[in-house]
C-alpha cells in the first residue's frame, strides 16, 4: 500500500497543504478499457515571428518538401537565433488565440486549458522512470488552466547542460529548416541544396484544438513543424500536417529499443493534436542525414504491440490521463474564485488558488495547494 511522502521541507511548505495522491496504473497487465480520446476539432491557429511577437494568421505555417538526402544537419549553426528561454511565457500565446475567435466556438467549460506538451508529459508519466515534472494549474471562468512549474535547481541543471545539448538540440531545428519551404515560398538563398532559411527559434507555428479525454473536455496549445499542401495555398487541416524529428541512426538492438521507447512520446504529441504523420531524419555523429522514415501516427501503438517485448502500451496512458485530469476537476475547478464570488465585479474578485502537479517517477502524481494570486 502507499504510504504518503514526508513533508515537504521547501519554501513552499508553510502554505502548502497535504498532497493528494494518484497512483501509477499497472503498466503491464490487462486494464478496463480506457476512456477514449475524441479527435480533435481545430479551433484557432496563430503564428510567432522572427522577434517572437504573434500575429493571430498562418505566417509562420511551412510547407513540407523531403530534406535532401545526406544533408548536412550542423548547417547554420553560429547563425542560429534562439528564443530567449528566461521569459516566461505562460499561456499568453493561447490564451491570446482563445479570445479571438468567437463565442461558442473556443473552450467547452468544465475542462482543461493548456499546453499541448503538458498533456504528452502527463500521458507519458506511466512509462517515465527518470523525469519528474512539476506544474501550476489554477481555475478561473470554468476551466483549469495548467503550465509548466520549473522550480529554480531544475531551470539551473538545464541551464548547465545547456551547452553540451546545443548541437544536438539544433540539429533537430536544422532538420526543419531542411524538409520545409516557409510561406512566401522563396527557397532561401544559399550554398546548400534544401536549406530553408536560417534557424531562429521565435518563429513558431501554433494551432488551437478543442478536443476530449472521455467526459473531460480539453483545449490544447501546440507547435505543428509543417503542412503538406502546395507552396502557397492555405492552411489543409490538421489531417495534413506533419511533425518533424531527428534520431541517430539506429545500428544495433539497444539503439532499436531506445527509438521504440521515444515512439511514445513521438505518438501521444502527434496524436493529442491530430497531427497524422511523422517524418524521421535518421543523422550519423556528424550530423549527416542517411536515411528518412515516415510513421503513421494512428499506427504506431499496433507496430509497438507487434514487437516481441512492447515497451509500452496505449491504454495505462490513458486511464492515466483521464485519472489526472479527474483530480484535477475534481479539486481545483471548485476553487475557481468566479464561482465561489459569481455576482463580483471582476475587479474585485478574491484571489484564485494556486495548485501544485507533481510527478514522481515510478510513483504518482500529488496535488497540493501552494497559495493564492490575484
Ligand atoms: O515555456 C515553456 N517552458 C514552454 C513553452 C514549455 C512547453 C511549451 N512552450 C511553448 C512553446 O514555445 C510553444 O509556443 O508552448 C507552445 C506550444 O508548445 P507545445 O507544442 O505544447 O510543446 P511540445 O509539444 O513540448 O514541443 C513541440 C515543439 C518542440 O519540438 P519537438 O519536435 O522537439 O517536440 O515546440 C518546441 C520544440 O521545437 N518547444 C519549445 N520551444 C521553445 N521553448 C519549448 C520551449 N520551452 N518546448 C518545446
Ligand atoms: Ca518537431
Amino acid at each position: 500500500a502507499y504510504r504518503p511522502p514526508p513533508p515537504r521541507q521547501s519554501a513552499e511548505a508553510s502554505s502548502s497543504s497535504t498532497p493528494l495522491f494518484l497512483p501509477l496504473p499497472p503498466l503491464f497487465q490487462p486494464l478496463p478499457p480506457p476512456p477514449p480520446y475524441h479527435s480533435p476539432t481545430l479551433i484557432s491557429t496563430y503564428s510567432h515571428s522572427p522577434d517572437r511577437s504573434i500575429v493571430h494568421d498562418d505566417t509562420s505555417m511551412a510547407y513540407y518538401r523531403p530534406a535532401p538526402m545526406g544533408c548536412d544537419l550542423k548547417y547554420g549553426f553560429e547563425r542560429r537565433i534562439e528564443r530567449d528561454e528566461e521569459v516566461e511565457e505562460h499561456l499568453d500565446g493561447l490564451c491570446e488565440a482563445l479570445q479571438t475567435v468567437g463565442e461558442g466556438r473556443g473552450e467547452r467549460k468544465g475542462g482543461v486549458i493548456t499546453w499541448r506538451g503538458m498533456i504528452t508529459r502527463i500521458m507519458t508519466a506511466p512509462f517515465e522512470d527518470r523525469d519528474g515534472w512539476e506544474m501550476t494549474a489554477i481555475a478561473l471562468d470554468g476551466s483549469v488552466y495548467l503550465e509548466e512549474h520549473d522550480p529554480p535547481e531544475s531551470k539551473a541543471n538545464r541551464r548547465k547542460q545547456q551547452s553540451s545539448w546545443a548541437l544536438p538540440t539544433y540539429m533537430g531545428y536544422a532538420f526543419e529548416s531542411f524538409s520545409t519551404v516557409s510561406r512566401d515560398g522563396e527557397e532561401a538563398e544559399s550554398e546548400v541544396e534544401g536549406w530553408g532559411g536560417d534557424v531562429n527559434t521565435n518563429v513558431q507555428w501554433c494551432n488551437v484544438v478543442r478536443s476530449a479525454i472521455g467526459e473531460i473536455p480539453l483545449c490544447l496549445g501546440g507547435e505543428v513543424d509543417c503542412v503538406r499542401a502546395e507552396i502557397g495555398s492555405p492552411h489543409p487541416g490538421l489531417e495534413r500536417t506533419v511533425e518533424l524529428k531527428t534520431n541517430k541512426v539506429i545500428e544495433n538492438e539497444r539503439q532499436d529499443a531506445v527509438f521504440h521507447k521515444k515512439l511514445l512520446k513521438h505518438w501521444a504529441q502527434s496524436w493529442l493534436l491530430g497531427v497524422p504523420e511523422i517524418q524521421v531524419g535518421f543523422r550519423d555523429d556528424a550530423g549527416i542525414v542517411k536515411s528518412q522514415k515516415g510513421f503513421e501516427t494512428e499506427s504506431i501503438p499496433r507496430l509497438i504491440a507487434s514487437l516481441p517485448h512492447p515497451p509500452w502500451s496505449t491504454p495505462p496512458t490513458l486511464h492515466f490521463l483521464h485519472a489526472v485530469l479527474s483530480l484535477l476537476l475534481t479539486h481545483v475547478l471548485p476553487t475557481d474564485p468566479l464561482l465561489t464570488h459569481p455576482q463580483n465585479p471582476s475587479s474585485d474578485l478574491p484571489p484564485a488558488t494556486v495548485w501544485r502537479l507533481r510527478f514522481v517517477p515510478r510513483k504518482g502524481c500529488e496535488l497540493y495547494k501552494v497559495g493564492e494570486v490575484g
